[in-house]
């Protein structure tokens, strides 16, 4: 294979040039978040005063933690390190449980953004003659305008769809010969499932890829979606704190995330000690970002758990690989005292032949024990007037669950297209336990 780089020497640059670089953006990083109310005061205390108190990479280890509960109390402008009149841009995340919190970007910061979510779709054997149709949400959300001026840096025709309408979704990749998508996975499951629903054949497509990110998911749920459309689908991460997509994208090896080690520092932390983790262990990633000035965001706790390869890639990037992310530190479920993460239900019911695009996932208390209900989409065909093959189905999956989650869960099959679908984030789960219990 032929790999094709945005930034060669960069992308290809050797470990200590690397480092070298790496030092010199954390020193201008600290300077800049000196200037910012909030980490004055946190870096004094740690005795970090300015940029000459980091000497060395290490150095880093002596700044303290910066959490999502940080950056809220900081709302609206504690993390401003730049006169309001330079700011162009602020994102914010959703802040379903709150104070949302907000990032601001001056035009540099625009620019450092956009390369580096070139760099990721260039990386993927994009060029300027593909069709790109952008169908995730715009607005606050950094996935909409984060790939839009991406994908325009690559020279591609980029198509604002937005997400959701599959109908005109179809038709717009019919008429422009969409060649590449950018969505949730979620949704590219929802897209296909509505084109064999509408009758859309992916031969009058000429669909080639799609970026799929913003939410985890398992390896099945990526081999589903290439196998039904017959495509190439390439991870991508990132998160509003580190300005959105294009932190860590999947080159043509599609095996790991490229992590962008000139834009961002990554560590991997015990979630309970804070303490490092020997590299190629699974643990929580704490994200340093070194490619901002309007807000500087050091050692952001993510909560993602993930890891790094050790062995280094055959496209010759030295920008170390992260292993797809599986959940959260906070999305956990305990059940009955059995810890489970939905990605673990998610990879069950990809592998299933027979089950659908969507599923959810719902905890209730029954009596003093929980009740754990997975519902999952199976084809229409299967509803018929005789129902063995459906019990024999449901059955089959409640035990494959069973023997991979160790939990006995009820199963209940819905026809394909009657679960809700979300059009950002799917919402997979539904736990209506009292909080308190
Ligand atoms: O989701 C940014 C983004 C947009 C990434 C488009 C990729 C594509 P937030 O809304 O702040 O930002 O959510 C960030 O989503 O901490 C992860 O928990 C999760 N996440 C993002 N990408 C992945 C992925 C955007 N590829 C949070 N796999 C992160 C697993 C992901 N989880």
């Amino acid at each position: 294979m032929t790999y094709q780089y945005w930034d060669q020497k960069m992308e290809t640059l050797p470990r200590s040039g690397l480092e070298a670089y790496q030092l010199a953006q954390l020193k201008k990083a600290v300077a800049c978040a000196l200037r910012t109310g909030f980490y004055r005061k946190r870096l004094h205390d740690a005795g970090i005063h300015g940029e000459e108190d980091i000497k060395t990479l290490a150095d880093l280890r002596r700044i303290p933690f910066t959490t999502k509960h940080d950056l809220r109390s900081g709302f609206p402008f504690g993390f401003l390190s730049i006169p309001k009149e330079n700011v162009v841009r602020l994102h914010a995340s959703s802040g379903t449980t709150g104070t949302p919190t907000t990032i601001y970007f001056n035009k540099e910061d625009i620019r450092r953004w956009t390369s580096f979510v070139a760099r990721s779709i260039y990386a993927t054997g994009c060029n300027s003659a593909d069709v790109f149709q952008n169908m995730i949400t715009y607005g606050l959300f950094t996935g909409g305008l984060g790939f839009h001026y991406g994908g325009e840096e690559v020279g591609m025709l980029v198509i604002p769809s937005g997400a959701g309408n599959t109908a005109r979704q179809f038709k717009l990749m019919q008429d422009f010969g969409t060649t590449v998508v950018h969505a949730t996975p979620s949704f590219l499951l929802h897209v296909e499932a509505k084109m064999r629903e509408e009758g859309v054949t992916r031969e009058s497509l000429r669909l080639k890829k799609a970026f799929a990110g913003a939410e985890p998911y398992s390896e099945d749920t990526r081999r589903r979606i290439e196998n039904l459309l017959n495509i190439d689908v390439y991870n991508s991460y990132g998160l509003s704190e580190m300005n959105g997509p294009g932190v860590a994208f999947e080159c043509q090896c599609k095996n790991g995330l490229h992590l962008w080690e000139d834009g961002f520092i990554p560590e991997i932390v015990n979630p309970d000690t804070l303490e490092p983790l020997p590299e190629g262990e699974t643990g929580e990633l704490v994200l340093t970002c070194l490619c901002r000035e309007a807000a500087p965001i050091l050692r952001y706790r993510t909560r993602d758990l993930s890891g790094f390869y050790t062995e280094s890639c055959p496209c010759g990037r030295t920008h170390r690989r992260l292993r797809r992310i599986t959940g959260r530190t906070d999305d956990m479920l305990i059940i009955n005292g059995v810890n489970l993460f939905p990605s673990q239900i998610e990879e069950v019911i990809m592998s299933i032949k027979e089950a659908g695009n969507n599923y959810l996932i719902a905890v209730e208390k029954d009596g003093v024990m929980d009740r754990l209900t997975v519902k999952t989409e199976v084809n229409r065909d299967i509803f018929m007037d005789d129902t063995r093959p459906l019990n024999a189905l449901r059955e089959r999956i409640r035990k494959t669950l069973q023997a991979s989650i160790t939990i006995n869960p009820r199963v209940e099959l819905h026809e394909s297209g009657s679960l809700p679908v979300s059009e950002g984030k799917a919402k997979r789960v539904l736990d209506t336990r009292p909080k308190d219990v």
